[in-house]
């Protein structure tokens, strides 16, 4: 078998506890060395104290791993040969022994592959501005769309066209709650300045949100919106600024496909003098509450 619980993991499934999947890119690309391994350790313990057991997921060496040891999670953190995997490599990386940091689309088909319901991100990829002329959109939405799994995020990155994923994730079907508001978020901003149709107020509406779609026998994803508080999120006015020169970089370098996401998001960090790396972790704590919060509401409610 190629696919690896750890055992923390299994027991927790199989007694019906609540468990919470990480994310892996975020940790080998999405954030600077030796920040992300503090943080990936940090969001796994977080999950330990509110009694949640953590899966991180990952590829090593060919093999699916659904939750990692402390030294695996120092080889996503820090080897150079840990590759980004989404859906699409999945089975390239498996049959070629390789090892990958899982996105959100790859996370969420084999978080929901090994019977775990929620999930934590930063922000989820989405269409990216330009699209209509580069068709970039993150295979995030698509596989959302087909993946039975609550993913609890900031929204998206504010790197990317908002108005246009929201519009995609319309017409994917995938249903998007705001987390106490009903303003959808713009990651390292509170308020992304668009609007949503539903507002939960708590992690147990969010559960009998996830028991009705079952009951429906609908396929995508459920998004829960979470925006930082006010006070943490970075300063709009500095957030504008480095975002454009972070784009105006971009484009300058000509980048394409699965290199675009982790150069803006690194071109932030130097943009905003260290500020959005912050705000960053910010967002991914916070984030790893509420899907800890969410999985135990989940917990309460099997049978
Ligand atoms: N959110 C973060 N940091 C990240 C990402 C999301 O806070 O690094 C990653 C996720 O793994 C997401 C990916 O799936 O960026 C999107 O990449 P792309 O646009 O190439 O699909
Ligand atoms: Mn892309």
């Amino acid at each position: 078998m190629r696919t690896h619980l750890a055992e923390p993991v299994a027991a927790a499934l199989a007694a019906g506890r609540p468990v919470v999947a990480l994310e892996s890119t975020i940790i080998a690309h999405g954030l600077p060395r030796p920040r992300n391994l503090q943080a990936a350790r940090a969001f796994e313990a977080q999950l330990t104290e509110l009694g949640v057991t953590p899966a991180t997921i990952a590829l090593l060496d060919g093999e699916i791993r659904i939750g990692l040891c402390d030294e695996q999670l120092i080889r996503v953190a820090g080897d150079d040969d840990v590759v980004k995997v989404s859906v699409r490599d999945l089975p390239v990386a498996l049959a070629t022994h390789s090892s990958g940091a899982t996105t959100v689309a790859a996370t969420a088909y084999l978080t929901a592959r090994a019977g775990i319901r929620v999930f934590a991100t930063g922000g989820l990829g989405g269409v990216h501005r330009l699209a209509s002329q580069t068709f970039d959109e993150s295979a995030d939405l698509p596989t959302l769309a087909l993946t039975p799994i609550t993913v609890v995020s900031a929204g998206v990155k504010s790197i990317l066209d908002i108005a246009a994923t929201l519009e995609r994730m319309e017409t994917l079907g995938i249903t998007v709650l705001g987390y106490g508001t009903r303003s959808f978020p713009g990651f390292w901003v509170t308020d992304s300045g668009y609007e949503l149709d539903w507002s939960v107020p708590d992690a147990a509406t969010v559960a009998q949100v996830m028991a009705a779609r079952d009951e429906l026998g609908l396929t995508g994803a459920v998004v829960v919106a979470n925006p930082l508080a006010a006070e943490q999120q970075l300063d709009p006015a500095l957030h504008d600024a480095a975002l454009s020169r972070a784009l105006t970089a971009a484009e300058e370098q000509g980048l394409r496909g699965k290199e675009v996401s982790p150069y803006l998001l690194a071109s932030m960090v130097e943009q905003t003098g260290g500020r959005s790396l912050e705000v960053n972790l910010d967002i991914a704590t916070n984030n790893v509450r509420v899907a800890g919060e969410i999985a135990r509401a989940w917990a309460a409610l099997a049978p």
